[in-house]
């Protein structure tokens, strides 16, 4: 199977933990692609150019951290990672979790492409004032302690955490969220978080 990705995109980040979570990781090529410059080998497989897209051992192209989550899910081994008795509690994470990604992802990528001014749009107003809700929740809520085997849940919020506090750090003092970053340093020990930071 091939991935296309780089190594500080937090989409492509949680895929690679989870293909290590389920034992696929050997059998993954990683194939650096830059989806902002118009990439042809990017472009060659999925329209959507972003990334990561996963190429299947029959050629699929599957786009969309979450949905090749899903997919490595039902084709590797262990433990699953959205378990059958808890399905609902973990997804409702996941959707938090992935929403602060997606909504440091813009603040971060408009910035890069607009400026400071992105922050003042209604947009990028809108994505701070969800960012603050997010990390104040999961503050004053305490994320899932961290298991043996690590779910949906617990891997996008350590990634989304670490992405905040690697691209937007003034949005994430330590002295504000003092639980989260003591939650995010034991989590970033985990042997898979720790063998894919961002770089
Ligand atoms: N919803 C997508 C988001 C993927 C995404 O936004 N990836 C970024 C890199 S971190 C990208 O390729 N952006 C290019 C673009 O938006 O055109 C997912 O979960 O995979």
């Amino acid at each position: 199977m091939q991935l296309f990705l780089n190594t500080t995109s937090p989409f492509a980040r949680v895929v690679r933990v989870v293909a290590l979570e389920k034992g696929l990781a050997d059998q993954l090529t990683l194939v650096s692609a830059d989806p902002w410059n118009h990439d042809p080998a990017l472009l060659a497989v999925h329209p959507q150019l972003r990334i990561p897209v996963l190429i299947t051992p029959e050629g699929s192209a599957i786009a969309e951290s979450l949905l090749i989550a899903q997919y490595l899910d039902m084709v590797g081994t262990g433990p699953a990672l959205v378990p059958a008795a808890h399905a609902a509690a973990v997804l409702a994470r996941t959707s938090v979790a992935y929403g602060l990604m997606e909504a440091a992802f813009h603040v971060v990528i408009g910035r890069k492409y607009e400026g400071m001014q992105a922050d003042t749009s209604v947009m990028g107003q809108r994505r701070l004032t969800s960012i603050g809700r997010v990390l104040q929740q999961l503050e004053s809520a305490s994320p899932t302690p961290l298991a043996d085997h690590a779910t949906l849940d617990t891997i996008t919020t350590a990634v989304a955490l670490d992405y905040v506090r690697f691209r937007l750090p003034a949005l994430f003092a330590t002295q504000a969220y003092p639980q989260l970053h003591q939650w995010l340093n034991q989590a970033q020990q985990q042997p898979h978080l720790a063998h894919t930071r961002f770089a």
